[in-house]
C-alpha cells in the first residue's frame, strides 16, 4: 500500500535514536526537545489512525507546559476535547518505542487491533506553544499526518486549552462554538461582559488585574484577547515573553511551588495578581498585604470561590441540581473541610492528573474540578444546561430567579468545559469577584490554608511505591504506610502521603499540619521513611 511506503520514507527523515524508550505519561510525552522528533512524527501517525476510528477530528498539542524551555512534549486530544483514551495512551507508548525497522509492524498492529478502516478520511488539528523547538516539532507531527494521507489544520501558536476547544467545536458542528481563535475570544468575552454588567459600582481600580504570562503562549493570547474585553477588565501584563525566559522564575508552577511572587512583576499591596503556566492551562492568584506578606490563592481557593458562586445561583434560581467539587490528595485539608462542612457540597477525591478529575466531575449535574496546582474547570451535564437554558428563557419568571438563571447561562459560556483553561478561569474568577463585590483579601479569608510542605525524594525505583484510596495511602512497600501513620500521629491536624510522580523520576511527599514547622518536620521525616 502506498501510504505505508510514504510512512517508511518519511520516518527516515524522523528517525528514532536506537534504544531510546519514552512513555506516554500523565501529560503525554515530555522530555528534552532534542529527543522528540521521531515521537512527534509518530504521534502524527497515531492521531491520524485515531481520527479514522472515531470518524472525528483529533488534536495534537506540542508543548511541555511548565517545564523548562529546553524541554518539549506532545499530547493527543480526543473528539470531545478530552484527553485521549487510556488504550490509545498504550498504543502511543508502543508506537513511540518501536525501533526504526519495526515501525510499520507496530503501526499495522494498532490498525489490526482497532480494525481501523484505512479508507476513512482523517482530520488532525495541530497547535504549539512558544518554545524555540515547537515549530520544528509541530512540523514533524504534520509530516506524520500527511504520510498516512490524513488532512491537517495547523493552528500555529495556541494555548493547550484553545486547541482542546477547537477540537470540540469542530466535532460538535459548531454547537459548542466556532472552531477559530477569534470565535473563542468572542464567546468567552461576550459572556464575561454580560456577567460583568451584573456588578454594581465596580470602580476602575477593581477592574484591574496583573497577569504573569510565564513568558509563554498565554501572554501572547491575553494580548490578542484584550480588545474583546471592551475595557471591562484592565490587564497589566508581565513576563510577556519580550525579555525573560519561558517559565524561568515565573509562571503558575513556580509561584505555587515556591510560594512566592514571580520575578519581573510589580506588586502593590492588596492588588489582584495571577500567574499562568507555560501553556496556559493552569492559573493561581495571589496578592501581597500591607505588611508585604505574600498570600497565594491556589486551585483549592479557586474551586471554593466558583462552587460557592454556583451554589448560591442554583438556590436563587430554585434549581435542584447536584453540584460536586472534585479534588486530589494535594487539596489543602482546610478546603475540603470548608467545602464539606460549611458549604455542604459533595467532595470527591481522585488520583492526580486531569483526566481522573475530569471523569469524576462528569458524574454530577455540575462538577467543579481543580487540582491545587491551578488546573481545573467546571463541567455541566447536558440535562443541567438544558434546565438552566429553559429557565433563562422563561419570561414569566420573577426578577431574582431570572437574574440567577441568566447568570448561570453566561457562566456556562465563559467556561471552557473541555479542559482547565487559565484564560477562561481568569475571566470567570474576575466576573465572580466583581459580581460579589469581593476583594482578593476577602476571597482569601473564606478559609485559612493549613501550612504544608512538598518534597521530592530520589529513589532507585519509584515504582515500588504503590498507592490506593486516590493516592492517599501506600499499599507497598510493606510497612511504609504504618510508618507514615505513626509519624502523622505526632502532629496536630496532620496528614501526609507519598506517591510516585507521573512526570519525573522521583517520589513526591506531601505533608500538612497545624504549623509550618510541623509540616516541614513531618515532610522531612516521611521522606526519610521512603528510602
Ligand atoms: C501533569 C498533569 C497534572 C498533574 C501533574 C502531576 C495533565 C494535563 N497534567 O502535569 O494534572 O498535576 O502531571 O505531576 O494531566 P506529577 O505526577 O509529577 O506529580
Ligand atoms: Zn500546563
Amino acid at each position: 500500500m502506498s501510504e505505508f511506503q510514504e510512512v517508511s520514507k518519511q520516518s527516515g527523515v524522523h528517525p528514532k535514536p536506537a534504544g531510546l524508550v519514552l512513555q506516554y505519561g500523565t501529560a503525554g510525552f515530555r522530555t528534552n526537545a532534542k529527543l522528540l522528533d521521531h515521537i512527534m512524527f509518530r504521534m502524527g501517525l497515531l492521531a491520524t489512525l485515531r481520527s479514522k476510528t472515531t470518524k472525528a477530528t483529533i488534536g495534537v498539542m506540542v508543548t511541555a507546559s511548565h517545564n523548562p524551555e529546553e524541554d518539549n512534549g506532545v499530547k493527543l486530544v480526543d473528539p470531545m476535547g478530552e484527553m485521549v483514551s487510556p488504550t490509545w495512551e498504550v498504543y502511543a507508548t508502543q508506537l513511540a518505542n518501536a525501533e526504526q525497522e519495526d515501525l510499520l509492524a507496530a503501526l499495522k498492529d494498532i490498525i489490526e487491533k482497532e480494525a481501523v478502516n484505512m479508507s476513512q478520511e482523517a482530520k488532525v488539528f495541530v497547535g504549539k506553544d512558544t518554545r524555540g523547538s515547537s515549530a520544528r516539532l509541530s512540523q514533524a507531527v504534520l509530516d506524520g499526518v500527511s504520510a498516512l494521507g490524513g488532512h491537517s489544520k495547523d493552528y500555529g501558536l495556541v494555548t493547550t486549552p484553545q486547541l482542546h476547544y477547537m477540537v470540540c467545536c469542530q466535532n460538535t458542528q459548531g454547537k459548542y462554538g466556532e472552531a477559530t481563535v477569534e470565535g473563542y475570544y468572542k464567546k468567552l468575552c461576550q459572556a464575561f461582559i454580560k456577567l460583568s454588567k451584573n456588578a454594581s459600582n465596580c470602580t476602575d481600580d477593581q477592574k484591574h488585574l496583573s497577569v504573569d504570562g510565564a513568558n509563554g503562549i498565554g501572554a501572547l493570547k491575553v494580548r490578542e484577547m484584550e480588545s474583546h474585553l471592551k475595557k471591562e477588565l484592565h490587564i497589566s501584563l508581565f513576563n510577556d515573553g519580550s525579555e525573560g525566559k519561558l517559565n524561568h522564575q515565573c509562571g503558575a508552577d513556580f509561584v505555587k511551588v515556591q510560594q512566592k511572587p514571580p520575578t519581573g512583576m510589580e506588586i502593590n499591596p492588596g492588588e489582584r495578581c495571577c500567574s499562568f503556566d507555560g501553556d496556559a492551562d493552569r492559573i493561581v492568584y495571589y496578592y501581597s498585604d500591607s505588611e508585604g506578606t505574600f498570600h497565594l490563592l491556589d486551585g483549592d481557593k479557586v474551586a471554593t470561590l466558583i462552587s460557592t458562586f454556583l451554589k448560591e445561583l442554583l438556590t436563587s434560581a430554585g434549581l435542584d441540581l447536584k453540584i460536586a467539587v472534585v479534588q486530589t490528595a494535594y487539596a489543602n485539608g482546610s478546603s475540603t473541610n470548608y467545602l464539606e462542612n460549611t458549604m455542604k457540597v459533595i467532595v470527591r477525591c481522585t488520583k492526580t492528573g486531569v483526566k481522573h478529575l475530569h471523569h469524576a466531575a462528569q458524574e454530577f449535574d455540575i462538577g467543579v474540578y481543580f487540582e491545587a496546582n491551578g488546573h481545573g474547570t467546571v463541567l455541566f451535564s447536558k440535562a443541567a444546561e438544558e434546565k438552566i437554558q429553559q429557565l433563562a428563557e422563561n419570561s414569566s419568571l420573577i426578577d431574582e430567579k431570572k437574574r440567577a438563571a441568566l447568570l448561570l447561562q453566561n457562566t456556562i459560556n465563559v467556561i471552557n468545559q473541555t479542559v482547565g483553561d487559565a484564560i477562561s478561569d481568569m475571566l470567570l474568577i474576575e466576573a465572580i469577584l466583581a459580581i460579589k463585590g469581593m476583594t482578593i483579601h476577602q476571597w482569601d479569608a473564606i478559609y485559612t490554608d493549613l501550612p504544608n510542605r512538598q518534597l521530592k525524594v530520589k529513589v532507585s525505583d519509584r515504582k515500588v511505591i504503590d498507592t490506593t484510596d486516590a493516592e492517599r495511602r501506600a499499599v507497598s512497600p510493606a510497612g511504609l504506610q504504618e510508618a507514615i501513620d505513626t509519624l502523622v500521629k505526632k502532629y496536630r491536624k496532620a496528614r501526609s502521603f507519598v506517591r510516585p510522580s507521573g512526570t519525573e523520576d522521583v517520589v513526591r511527599v506531601y505533608a500538612e499540619a497545624e504549623t509550618q514547622d510541623s509540616a516541614d518536620d513531618l515532610a522531612h521525616e516521611v521522606s526519610l521513611a521512603v528510602y
